[in-house]
C-alpha cells in the first residue's frame, strides 16, 4: 500500500493487529471446514476496506463481503484471488462486470436474472449467483419457498448463470429473546430442505447469531463484520461474549491553539458558551465535516489522560475544548481511545449520539486519513 503524507494532525489509528487478532479469534470459534466471510463493506465500517481485508486474510477469512458494485471493484483491484459478495442489490449493467471480475452477486428476483442474461452472452466465465432468502428481514430475498423454486429453476435453465450459495440475514440476533430468531432459522431451514441440490455456500450468521445466538448454526461460512472490528453487536451480546474483542478504531488529533480566555467571553458559533470564570481553551481541528457532528457538543475527549469537555457549537473544522491548564501546541488530543488509564470508546460516542456503535466510524468521513499501525 502507498503510504501518502497527511500535513493535519487529525487522523483514525487503525489497529491491525487487533483485527488480525479479532479474525484468528473467530477461527478458532468455528468448526475447521467453516469459511470467514468478513464484512468490508463501507470502507470495512470506516476502518479502511483494502487495509482491513488484507488483515482478514492473513487471518484465515477466505471471502469478502460488500453492498455495492463498486465497493466490489475497488476491492478486486487490490486483490485478486479471494471470492468477492455483493450483499446488496446490483444493478443489471453490472452482470457481465461481475462475471468478468469473478464477483458473486445477491439474486433474488427472476426477472433481474432473465434482463441480465443477455448482457451476459459474450462472457467467458459464468455469473455466480447467491440466492437472498428474506427469512424475517424484510430487506431483499425470497418470501416463499415457491419464489426459491422459480428463483433456482430459472438460475439453472439460463446459460451464463451459475447458482453458488444460498443465504439469509438475521433481523434480532443481538436481543436477548429468541422468538423472531427462531422463526427465521426455520424458514431458512425449510427453504434449504426444498432445494433440489444444495450450493456450495450456505450461510446465514452474522456476528451476534454466530457468537450468542446459535454457535453451531455454521453451515458453511459464516460473515463477520463488527466482531472483526473488536466491538459487539449490542450491550446484550457484549455481556455474555465467548472471548474478548479488541476494537480496533480510535480517533486522534492534537492542540493547534491554547489561549486563556476571561470570564464572560464566548466560544464558538452562536456563542452559546460563555465562561463562567477565566479559563483556558484549546482548539483541535476536527469538525463536523470530519463526523464529528455537532450532536457531539459536550462530549469528553483525553488530554494529558484526562477527560475534558468539548465546549460551545462544533464548527466543521475544528472545536474548541476546555483545558484545566495551559498546554502546549502539539499536546495529543484522543477523540476515541485510550489515554493512560482513561478510555473514550465508541460505545461512549453511540450512547451520546443515540446510535449504534456500527454507525461511530462510519460516520468519520474519507477527509480522515486512517493510519494503520
Ligand atoms: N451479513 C449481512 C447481509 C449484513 O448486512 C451484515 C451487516 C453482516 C452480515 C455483518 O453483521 P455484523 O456486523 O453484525 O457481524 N449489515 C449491517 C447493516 O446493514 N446495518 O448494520 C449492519
Amino acid at each position: 500500500m502507498k503510504t501518502q503524507q497527511y500535513f493535519r494532525p487529525t487522523k483514525a489509528m487503525i489497529d491491525l493487529q487487533a483485527i488480525h487478532q479479532n479474525v484468528k479469534n473467530l477461527k478458532e470459534f468455528l468448526q475447521p471446514n467453516v469459511q470467514i466471510i468478513a464484512v468490508v463493506k463501507a470502507n470495512a465500517y470506516g476502518h479502511g476496506d483494502v487495509a482491513v481485508a488484507q488483515a482478514a486474510l492473513e487471518a484465515g477469512a477466505t471471502i469478502l463481503a460488500v453492498a455495492t458494485p463498486d465497493e466490489a471493484l475497488h476491492i478486486r483491484a487490490h486483490f485478486e484471488e479471494p471470492d468477492i459478495l455483493i450483499l446488496g442489490a446490483s444493478p443489471i449493467s453490472f452482470a457481465p462486470y461481475a462475471a468478468q471480475q469473478r464477483i458473486i452477486l445477491t439474486a433474488f428476483a427472476v426477472d433481474w436474472i432473465q434482463q441480465a442474461a443477455p448482457l451476459l452472452a459474450n462472457e467467458t466465465l459464468p455469473l455466480r449467483l447467491h440466492i437472498k432468502v428474506d427469512s424475517g428481514m424484510g430487506r431483499i430475498g425470497i418470501r416463499s419457498e415457491r419464489e426459491l423454486l422459480e428463483i433456482y429453476q430459472t438460475i439453472q435453465s439460463t446459460d451464463h448463470v451459475e447458482l453458488d450459495g444460498l443465504f439469509t440475514h438475521f433481523a434480532t440476533a443481538d436481543d436477548e429473546d429468541t422468538t423472531h430468531f427462531n422463526q427465521q432459522v426455520q424458514f431458512f431451514e425449510n427453504c434449504l430442505s426444498v432445494m433440489p441440490f444444495k450450493p456450495r455456500l450456505v450461510h446465514a450468521s452474522n456476528t451476534a447469531a454466530s457468537l450468542v445466538k446459535d454457535p453451531h448454526l455454521q453451515y458453511d461460512a459464516v460473515r463477520y463484520g463488527i466482531s472483526m472490528y473488536g466491538l459487539s453487536p449490542s450491550p446484550y451480546v457484549e455481556s455474555i461474549l465467548p472471548f474478548p474483542l479488541q476494537p480496533a478504531f480510535s480517533l486522534e488529533s492534537e492542540l493547534v491553539h491554547v489561549k486563556q480566555i476571561k470570564s464572560g467571553d464566548s466560544v464558538g458559533y452562536g456563542a452559546t458558551y460563555v465562561a463562567p470564570t477565566d479559563m483556558w481553551i484549546g482548539t483541535i481541528p476536527i469538525g463536523y465535516a470530519d463526523g464529528v457532528i455537532r450532536k457531539l457538543g459536550g462530549q469528553e475527549v483525553l488530554v494529558d489522560g484526562q477527560r475534558i469537555p468539548i465546549v460551545g457549537r462544533i464548527c466543521m473544522d475544528q472545536c474548541m475544548v476546555a483545558l484545566p491548564k495551559a498546554y502546549a501546541i502539539g499536546e495529543k488530543v484522543t477523540l476515541i481511545g485510550q489515554q493512560g488509564q482513561n478510555m473514550i470508546s465508541i460505545n461512549e460516542w453511540a450512547t451520546k449520539l443515540e446510535t449504534i456503535n456500527y454507525e461511530v466510524p462510519c460516520i468519520i468521513t474519507a477527509r480522515v486519513p486512517r493510519i494503520y499501525f
